[in-house]
């Protein structure tokens, strides 16, 4: 396994490294301090040609003026707080009326400190920033540290923990975009896709949930077992911008044409799944405008707005504990879904 270091640029005078680990398959995983975003993930296909297999750019600029979130740890809330409301917090409204994604400059617009941490079977990178009191109006002093681990059997193991100094709110994820076919040669309408969930989180005209949880039995919100993305967005044209609330924390993105598989296991409570229909945009990705369905989105989480619904897990922290929250990516391959 190795380690390599580029310096990718500057934000605010601090430095921006890319990190190149390898692992002893020769795969390749890229991050950056800026947003602790995952820039690249190179694993094989079937016929062994290694591709990437993540939406990313190659420049900081692109990451810091057009970013989606491409690869990035976003935070300290996932997902939409109506009326960026929390009891007699006002967080920043940074959608409309509603705050998103932890307000501006969170954590996937912000320099982390970094250090390369290394392991028998692991290489990976350690991020740290701490989120001073009153960021975006939340309370208490809060340092989150992310963990990246690739591992010799292609695994990008993802563990985040925080600790707080005032009870405060917490729900970080990973917002990567994934497409399996390699390098975004072609769109992830023929990926298929599984999702251990029985239900999801129905939401309003603001995409913020309405704190009902639908059964998927019958509607084309039913992963449980695998479906193809081409097939299931013909039954649902606007795509899915959707929680799903997790029974076992499994999720599977299979790409038939170059037979690689992502299984995720999650300790999280829900994934959000994020197709990109009509994502239309100016900026190039992989040499080409964004456009719809080049990537999806799973971005392993709580449900979002649960300050708002009780029944929903609670992402309120408190003083005196550690919090970690774990995520594995586990990339292989196959010829066909068993
Ligand atoms: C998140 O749920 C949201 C989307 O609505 C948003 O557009 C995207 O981030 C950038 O997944």
């Amino acid at each position: 396994m190795e380690c390599s270091k580029l310096v990718y640029g500057y934000k605010d005078r601090k430095e921006v490294i890319e990190y190149r680990l390898v692992n002893d398959q020769g795969n390749v995983f890229r991050c950056l301090n800026y947003g602790a975003v995952v820039t690249a993930i190179e694993v094989p296909d079937t016929s062994g040609q290694i591709e990437n297999v993540v939406l990313g750019f190659n420049n900081l600029k692109d990451y810091m003026e057009d970013s989606p979130y491409f690869g990035a740890i976003v935070g300290r809330v996932a997902g939409r707080i109506k009326h960026g409301r929390w009891g007699k917090y006002q967080l920043s409204k940074n959608e409309g009326q509603n705050h998103i994604h932890g307000g501006s400059q969170n954590f996937s617009q912000v320099v982390w400190d970094s250090e390369i941490i290394t392991g028998a079977d692991y290489i990976g990178v350690l991020f740290t920033h701490t989120s001073p009191h009153d960021d975006n109006g939340y309370p208490g002093n809060l340092k989150v540290q992310v963990r990246y681990y690739w591992t010799n059997d292609n695994c990008w193991k993802m563990e985040i923990t925080a600790v707080t100094d005032e009870t405060t709110l917490f729900n970080p994820t990973n917002h990567t975009y994934f497409n399996l076919s390699g390098n975004v040669k072609r769109t992830i309408l023929e990926h298929t896709l599984q999702i251990s969930s029985d239900t999801f989180a129905e939401t309003d005209r603001d995409k913020c949930p309405t704190g009902r949880l639908l059964f998927v039995e019958g509607t084309p919100f039913d992963f449980r077992k695998p479906v193809r993305l081409g097939h299931a967005i013909h039954e649902q044209p606007s795509g899915y911008d959707t929680p799903f609330k997790l029974t076992s924390g499994f999720i599977q993105l299979f790409d038939d044409g170059s037979g690689r598989k992502l299984t995720i296991q999650t300790d999280r409570e829900a994934v959000v799944v994020f197709s990109t229909t009509g994502m239309d945009e100016e900026y190039l990705v992989a040499g080409e405008n964004m456009s719809s369905h080049r990537g999806i989105a799973l971005e392993t989480q709580e449900l979002p707005d649960a300050v708002h619904h009780p029944q929903f897990q609670s992402i309120v922290i408190h003083p005196g504990r550690t919090y970690t929250y774990q995520t594995e990516y586990h990339f292989s391959v196959e010829d066909s879904l068993s």
